[in-house]
């Protein structure tokens, strides 16, 4: 195995492209449209631009990608998570091309895929399930005879559903009719299914799920918990390692039983098994499993030691799973924040714009995953996710107020995001006490300190950006910020100066076999456009030319091929390194 493609975007793409390089393996990316630009293809060793930025027409093209990776002579194709992550025509489509698929066997993802059939697993592999209906219903009758035998409240769930759409929470018999027609509409638009099954509903439980590794021969190690309680609206907000207040018995049951679980599944690579768990009675119960790498993943990288992408990297080129991962044990503490494009003081409105300044925190126990750069704009046509902010401690409470102080240095201008409200999070009684539930965000924080960001502050960074400055008057420093009267141009952002050789050599690396894209070497004007999408261009033939303090440049082909993507017209002003067209050998 030599050459992996990464078919994701944005922080997790980054993530397993850095792994890629670490182990040797040459790294290729994807992008589409929208992503020209962004942090993954510039990490990446090679990258192939695959549709438009609508998801259906680039990461969840999968003619598209199997395409592109038989040109590019891929040995492996890593998904990430999200997108085709969990899609079993996916990984079989990328079988079928004699390509190694980075994950489990597509009958394992369709079977977990299936809820009804993965409590089916879980109840084979004798691990603690939540008491429900063994099959979907067919009628409100039978959720009602499920309710008269082990009362209410009771949940109504998809049964191809996922991240809580679907669900229906019903506590009165009369209300059953009614919740299961909406459950079968909402999941009938969300997944295309109307299978409705019965769980009876915990009250407040918390989040607990398993990392396991297995390496599809019977072998299969379990990397530790993490807690994911503190969500909102199903969306995960802050996870950590391990489960506070989780009895090391408890812990050690719900690791076997996951890996139980994995071992009826017949699954293979890297698997989260999701339990819910009841402080109170210290039970946990199968809830699903998710077949892919998790968005938390690194709070378990950081307390068991072990890198969860070479591992998976490692288990689909065959080397199995190292001896020394028998019996992991933890270290320590983790937590992990998720830094989103949100404003927390608008109920989390998703807020995609220019990212004018970004500066990532450091330091002792500080990581930072992310895929996102200054001068960068947040595309709308994706989640809303920026970076990950990871912090280790010795014990939970130095996490925590390393995890303050990282906020603290995580400078972010031009597009609101979560920091205010994990401000809010760390400094919450109950998450100090390590009393976290689901409900937490929801019923138990008061977010009416956190104001809206509000619009005008982007529309005039971008416009008019304030200028931050520092000057010494009688030998005192201060900061000041001067706001310009009149709009004026965003300043470039300063690089630094690259020999014309090493432009070149940077330009004709960049996309690829076969494939040259053109960039601008410098910001400037275009002033003149040479040549059109199929047109066949000879090498050093100009393609346009671009102004820039009072010189014309001319911007030319290193190799033979047709134009494709021209993305530039006449009058247009762009920024250094802005892809004016992509030249693919024919
Ligand atoms: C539950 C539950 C309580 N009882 N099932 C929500 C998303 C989906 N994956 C399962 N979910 C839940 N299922 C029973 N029988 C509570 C939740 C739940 C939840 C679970 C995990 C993380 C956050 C949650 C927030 C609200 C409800």
């Amino acid at each position: 195995m030599e050459k992996v493609l990464v078919a994701n975007r944005g922080e997790i793409a980054v993530r397993v492209l850095r792994a890629c390089r670490e182990l040797g393996l040459t790294a290729v990316a994807v992008y589409s449209e929208a992503d020209r630009d962004a942090l993954h293809v510039e990490l990446a060793d090679e990258a192939w631009h695959i549709g438009d930025a609508a998801p259906a027409k680039s990461y969840l093209n999968i003619d598209r990608i199997v395409d592109v990776a038989k040109r590019a002579h891929v040995d492996a194709i890593h998904p990430g998570y999200g997108f085709l992550a969990e899609n079993a025509a996916f990984a079989q489509a990328v079988m079928d091309a004699r390509i190694r698929w980075v994950g489990p066997k597509p009958a394992a993802i369709a079977a977990m895929g299936d809820k009804v059939a993965a409590r089916k697993v879980a109840e084979q592999a004798k691990a603690p399930v939540v008491p429900g209906t063994l099959e979907p219903i067919a009628e409100a009758r039978a959720a009602a005879a499920f309710g008269a035998e082990h009362g209410y409240p009771l949940a109504l769930k998809a049964a191809f559903g996922g991240g809580g759409r679907g669900m229906k929470v019903v506590t009165r018999a009369e209300d059953l009719e009614e919740a299961l027609e909406s459950a079968r509409r909402e999941s009938k638009a969300a997944f295309g299914r109307t299978e409705i099954y019965v769980e009876r509903y915990l009250d407040a439980p918390r989040h607990v799920e398993a990392q396991i590794l297995a390496d599809g021969q019977g072998e299969v190690v379990f990397a530790g918990e993490r807690d994911c309680s503190l969500q909102r609206r199903h969306q995960k907000l802050v996870e950590e390692a391990p489960a506070v207040g989780l009895p090391d018995e408890v812990r050690a049951a719900l690791g076997k039983a996951a890996c139980d679980i994995a071992r009826v599944a017949d699954y293979e690579n890297a698997g989260t098994i999701e339990f819910l768990y009841e402080p109170r009675s210290a039970s946990f119960y199968f809830l699903e499993m998710n077949t892919r790498l998790q968005v938390e993943h690194p709070v378990t990288e950081l307390t068991s030691g072990i890198d969860l992408v070479h591992a998976q990297l490692r288990i689909a080129a065959g080397e199995g799973i190292p001896s020394h991962y028998d019996g992991v044990s933890t270290r320590g503490h983790a937590i992990e924040v998720r830094i989103n494009a949100e404003d927390p003081g608008s109920r989390f409105m998703p807020a995609p714009g220019p990212v004018n300044a970004w500066r990532e925190p450091s330091g002792p126990g500080v990581r930072v995953d992310a895929g996102v750069k200054a001068g960068w704009t947040v595309p709308q046509a994706y989640d809303s996710l920026l970076a990950k902010l990871i912090v280790w401690g010795e014990n939970r409470e130095q996490a925590r107020l390393r995890m303050l102080r990282a906020l603290d240095e995580f400078v972010i201008q031009g597009v609101p995001t979560t920091i205010p409200f994990h401000r809010l999070a760390m400094r919450h009684p109950a998450f100090i006490a390590g009393d976290v539930s689901t409900v937490l965000v929801e019923q138990g924080m008061d977010l009416s300190s956190l104001s809206p960001a509000g619009p005008p502050e982007r529309e005039r960074t971008v416009k008019t950006p304030p200028r931050q400055m520092v000057i010494e008057l009688e030998g005192k420093r201060f900061d000041v910020v001067i706001i310009p009267q009149e709009p004026v141009k965003v300043p470039e952002r300063q690089r630094t100066p690259r020999s014309p050789k090493a432009l070149e050599r940077a330009r004709a690396e960049s996309g690829g076999p076969g494939k040259e894209i053109v960039k601008t070497p410098m910001q400037g004007t275009i002033v003149k456009v040479l040549v059109a999408d199929g047109e066949t261009v000879a090498p050093g033939q100009t393609l346009v030319v671009l102004e820039a303090m009072k010189m014309e440049n001319h911007v030319t082909a290193h190799q033979a091929g047709k134009v494709a993507g021209v993305t530039v017209t006449e009058g247009q002003t762009v920024a250094t390194g802005a892809v004016i067209a992509t030249i693919e050998a024919v």
